[in-house]
């Protein structure tokens, strides 16, 4: 801010926010050159996109450490935040790291300079795809609003050689492959080899008598890893603050076991490097169900290990003892992927540290956080006592102390004469011996949070009634977020543009600054220049769906999105089946005047989810009739885009008219692409729940489409008797449309094909979608017409982009920073 007055060279204004100075154009220009011919070893003319995008990495990476130096060298925040998390799923550095240093059109200009576009150099970034979706999402969005905030903050996560797996579509079918953003190197990260820790596996644990009733216990691990950081600088907004995020890699302590090739076994002593090294390999795909497998508790005590060994260091060289950790230290647990954090922190206090159990627990149970995701009962973790003994057994027995005490505490409670104490045991005897790992993150915390106001009271009243009963001020809410810096301005520069006309310039660094663009709702005008701003984004996503998918859709058409992953929770079928219904209504009456809509689906399957894979072939097989039905033409058109990822979404999201969050009452834990979609004006199509609500009550009910039951209807619903065969009686719309999927309409080529689809709703539908389906229809036909009255559609869009700033994950980080970590924000 200060380097726009302090200027010499002559300045011209190119954007709203951003003055380009020629002296920085020409200094960015040479640093870019100089990257590219000493730190990529190419010449301008040999250089590739991606060795471009390599150089103007490396360039603005020096600017970011040169602002880390300016903001903090040598200064010991007060606290910091440590932010577990098994994944980030952060997609393109790029656009943050120019717009947080305000260098967006200084870079577009230095790259002009040497004869190269941004928007290819952009394009040439690989996704950093390394979480699955929207609980890796929030710990992206956390870690830029924390930088912007300038809360001291360090990520911990894995640095998984292959994030989520490419998705391609074979005859409709998923196809997954291998994802390799690494190939080419990262350009953001810094290798930090002296950051090395030793992470134990197996073993057994000695006992020594010190005396006086006081037994140690110390583990001796039979198998080591190493964890090795790489660190990823995170700018803020302004450039005022960096955090970082620090990734552990895998690797082998002995990568060639001497003895054995010395003695020719050449291969075996080799073998112990891929076992150790297939830790930080791959990230499990699965979203929201709970993976069995041995390599992933040895993911999840990798990372928790080395994280904790670090801050630990790192507290002792800072302030000698680990008795003030909790005034200086809290850390979250992004769901119980860490949640071993609680028997490793008392371990490491414990064995490395002497410090007596008492005061451990103490310790432990002051700066440990959690923070649950979900109520879905597949995607509870809980570990086998067996396998937990196997490979880590000193924090079973840590477990079992910590069990102990606390089932004592409670058999002797007052008020634990209501329940049954086993109810609130961190092991489950009811499926073979289980660790409970949701329960022991809760008793292990100080604060517990779900991620919606609606999620949040389900907590107390569903998984963890028992343990809420105990300690009733445990559990507090803290609505999700999203940075409004890659949602809104970065994905959507034409819609910012608009807001800092009509709101100032000042709506960029204050989101509230939102709520001035109310008034020009009613704006003929302005609601003229909204249309016209999503009408070009639109265009620009019809351009990639044809080049995708090889469909044509018409920019002028209802475009309907539902992009997340495919789950039968979250009801793509549900959407499919009105997609049916719809077609069917249109061949029965062609010449009635409907509205046009493009069904745009995009989202990835977990490989082991039979269901789902299904049912992104029954969209692929949906659209291929559809779309090729003469009598239908561009009434309807269903397209379904390969390989999901963020910087697809920053496309499909400023182009959404309509958002649909539809999934059964009480199963989506939060949602944030409701959040992303309403910002950027497309209006949400959803039921009551998770932060849908809250989406509700901000935007208004005129302005958001609710239909369905809510959670408490579902749960009194599920206890009536055949509930989906009453409802596709009572509706002659659902039947004929799950006929027709279930008789093969869609695959002649294999008419059974969605017999395994039709046949659940129609004998279980857990996820009451026939229940859910003749509102649906309603409402959906009741958005129909709203489309053709333009003037209230824009308006109602206007006032979602104006009423969405509380959702901005600065809130969020307000809110946990002053309510749970306890830590100032600037
Ligand atoms: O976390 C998001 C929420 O907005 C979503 O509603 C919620 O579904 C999502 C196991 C999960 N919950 N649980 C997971 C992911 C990976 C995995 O291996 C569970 N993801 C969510 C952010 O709060």
């Amino acid at each position: 801010a200060s380097s726009a007055k302090t200027a010499k060279a002559a300045a011209t204004f190119v954007k709203p926010r951003e003055i380009v100075h020629a002296d920085a154009v020409v200094a960015l220009r040479e640093d870019i050159r100089a990257k590219l011919v000493y730190a990529i070893g190419k010449t301008p003319e040999a250089a590739r996109e991606r060795d471009w995008f390599a150089a103007t990495a490396l360039a603005l990476r020096d600017r970011i450490v040169d602002a880390r130096d300016r903001a903090q060298a040598g200064t010991v925040p007060d606290k910091r935040v440590y932010y577990l998390s098994l994944e980030f799923l952060i997609g393109r550095l790029l656009s943050d790291a120019m717009n947080n240093l305000g260098l967006v059109e200084t870079t577009r200009a230095a790259l002009r300079d040497l004869g190269i576009d941004l928007a290819d150099v952009e394009g040439a970034e690989p996704d950093a795809a390394l979480g699955n979706g929207g609980l890796g999402r929030l710990a992206a969005c956390f870690m830029e609003s924390m930088a912007s905030l300038s809360i001291p903050a360090v990520g911990y996560g894995i640095r998984y050689d292959h994030g989520i797996f490419r998705q391609s579509l074979e005859n409709g079918w998923q196809r997954e492959a291998p994802e390799t953003w690494l190939a080419e190197g990262n350009p953001w990260e810094f290798a930090r080899p002296e950051a090395t820790y030793t992470i134990g596996f197996g073993g057994h644990v000695t006992m020594t008598s010190q005396g006086d009733h006081h037994i140690r216990r110390h583990w001796h691990p039979a198998e080591t890893v190493n964890a090795v950081a790489y660190d990823v600088p995170i700018v803020g907004w302004k450039a005022k603050h960096v955090n970082v995020l620090r990734l552990w890699k895998a690797e082998a302590d002995a990568p060639v076991e001497l003895a054995r090739f010395n003695a020719g076994d050449h291969v075996g002593a080799v073998a112990g490097r891929a076992r150790a090294e297939a830790i930080s390999r791959v990230l499990y795909p699965s979203d929201s169900s709970a993976e069995g497998q041995e390599l992933r508790l040895r993911q999840e005590f990798f990372f928790t290990s080395a994280s904790l060994q670090d801050l630990v260091r790192r507290h002792v060289a800072e302030r000698g003892s680990l008795r003030s950790l909790p005034d200086h230290a809290a850390i979250q647990l992004n769901d119980t992927h860490p949640a071993i954090a609680v028997p490793e922190l008392m371990r490491i206090l414990m064995e490395d540290h002497d410090l007596p159990w008492e005061d451990a627990w103490q310790i432990t149970t002051h700066t440990l956080h959690y923070t649950n995701h979900t109520l879905l009962p597949e995607a509870l973790e809980t570990w086998p006592v067996e396998l937990m003994e196997r490979l880590l057994p000193r924090h079973m027995q840590i477990i079992y102390l910590i069990n102990w005490l606390h089932l004592e505490e409670q058999s002797k409670n007052a008020r634990s004469g209501a329940f049954d104490v086993s109810t609130v045991s961190l092991i489950d005897e009811t499926h073979g011996r289980r660790v409970r790992m949701g329960p022991l993150a809760f008793h292990g915390s100080r604060r517990v949070n779900g991620v919606s106001a609606l999620h949040s009271e389900l907590l107390k009243s569903t998984v963890f009634k028992d343990l809420h009963a105990i300690e009733p001020e445990k559990i507090i809410n803290k609505t999700n977020g999203i940075t409004f810096r890659r949602w809104l301005h970065n994905a959507n520069p034409e819609l910012t543009a608009l807001a800092v006309e009509a709101a100032g310039e000042g709506v960029l660094d204050d989101p509230t600054l939102l709520e001035r663009l109310v008034p020009f709702a009613d704006d003929a005008d302005f609601r003229k220049r909204y249309a016209a701003m999503r009408k070009a984004r639109k265009e620009r996503l019809a351009q990639v769906i044809a080049e995708r998918t090889g469909v044509t859709v018409d920019p002028s058409a209802l475009f309907d999105v539902q992009i997340k992953r495919i789950h039968e929770y979250k009801r793509q079928l549900l959407n499919l089946i009105e997609t049916v219904a719809l077609y069917q209504a249109i061949k029965q009456a062609p010449h009635k005047d409907w509205t046009p809509r493009v069904k745009i689906f995009a989202g990835k399957a977990a490989p082991s989810y039979v269901q789902a894979k299904l049912i992104i072939k029954l969209a692929g097989d949906i659209a291929n009739v559809v779309n090729n039905d003469p009598e239908i033409g561009d009434r309807l058109k269903v397209v379904f885009l390969p390989n999901y990822s963020v910087s697809l979404a920053e496309v499909i999201i400023p182009a959404a008219d309509l958002s649909e969050q539809i999934s059964t009452a009480g199963m989506e834990a939060s949602g944030t692409g409701n959040m992303k979609l309403a910002l950027n004006g497309a209006l949400t199509v959803g039921t009551l729940d998770g932060a849908n609500i809250e989406i509700k009550d901000h935007v208004g009910a005129e302005n958001i489409f609710i239909f369905g039951l809510d959670a408490e209807g579902v749960l009194a619903r599920v206890k009536e008797p055949d509930y989906a065969a009453k409802a596709i009686a009572a509706s002659a719309r659902l039947a004929a449309a799950l006929d027709a999927i279930g008789n093969g309409t869609f695959s002649p080529d294999d008419p059974g094909r969605f017999a395994p689809l039709v046949d659940e709703l129609r004998h279980g539908d857990r996820y009451l979608t026939t229940v859910d389906f003749e509102d649906y229809w309603r409402v959906q036909r009741e958005i129909d017409a709203a489309w053709k009255r333009p003037a209230q559609w824009w308006r109602a869009a206007i006032l979602n982009t104006a009423r969405m700033a509380w959702f901005s994950s600065d809130r969020s980080m307000r809110e946990y920073a002053e309510e749970i970590w306890r830590v100032k924000v600037a």
